[in-house]
């Protein structure tokens, strides 16, 4: 099984002023690629704080694969992509280019995510953006070919 981080970037969540839906919607989707949550973290919108996060969820903790959810944006406070940049070794471009084709037929408001994807030594991590049902448009992108990348990496 594949272990999975979820990291749900959120100054309401990580407050407590707000339910993760879109953290359980992540969950939700990881039996459909034999992956399960062996870390999941709420932090606030910034970027030292996901930074220092993401770098533990690659290099303590050795995940397979790091979902992140929120703070992809053009909000002051949307720095999720900045600070996946910061980590990663490798960019995987295409990934985050099909969440965006496909979430642009669901809505014209897909082209204001700037959500990216990389690989930090074995890890792969992907920004999702904040809402449950963008998490689920967004995986339901790509999740048939996550398996056949994380083997890839190994
Ligand atoms: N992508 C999908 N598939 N479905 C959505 O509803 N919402 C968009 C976009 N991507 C959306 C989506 C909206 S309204 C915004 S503002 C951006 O993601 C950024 O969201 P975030 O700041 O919560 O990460
Ligand atoms: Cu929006």
């Amino acid at each position: 099984m594949w272990r999975v981080g979820i990291l749900t970037v959120s100054d309401k969540g990580w407050r407590g002023e707000r339910e993760d839906r879109s953290g359980e919607a992540i969950r939700k989707l990881l039996p459909r690629i034999n992956g399960h949550v062996a870390a999941y973290e709420i932090v606030p919108d910034e970027r030292e704080t996901i930074v220092a996060c993401l770098i533990r969820m690659a290099d303590q903790q050795a995940l397979d694969l790091v979902l992140t959810t929120g703070g992809t944006g053009l909000g002051p406070r949307d720095v999720t992509p900045e600070a996946t940049q910061a980590v990663m070794e490798r960019e995987v471009p295409g990934v985050a280019e099909a969440m965006r084709r496909a979430s642009l037929e669901k809505t014209r408001f897909a082209l204001l995510s700037r959500q990216v994807s990389g690989i930090r030594g074995k890890t792969w991590m992907i920004n999702l953006p904040g809402s449950p049902k963008a998490v689920q448009e967004c995986l339901e992108a790509v999740l048939d070919i996550l398996p056949h990348g994380l083997e890839t990496l190994q």
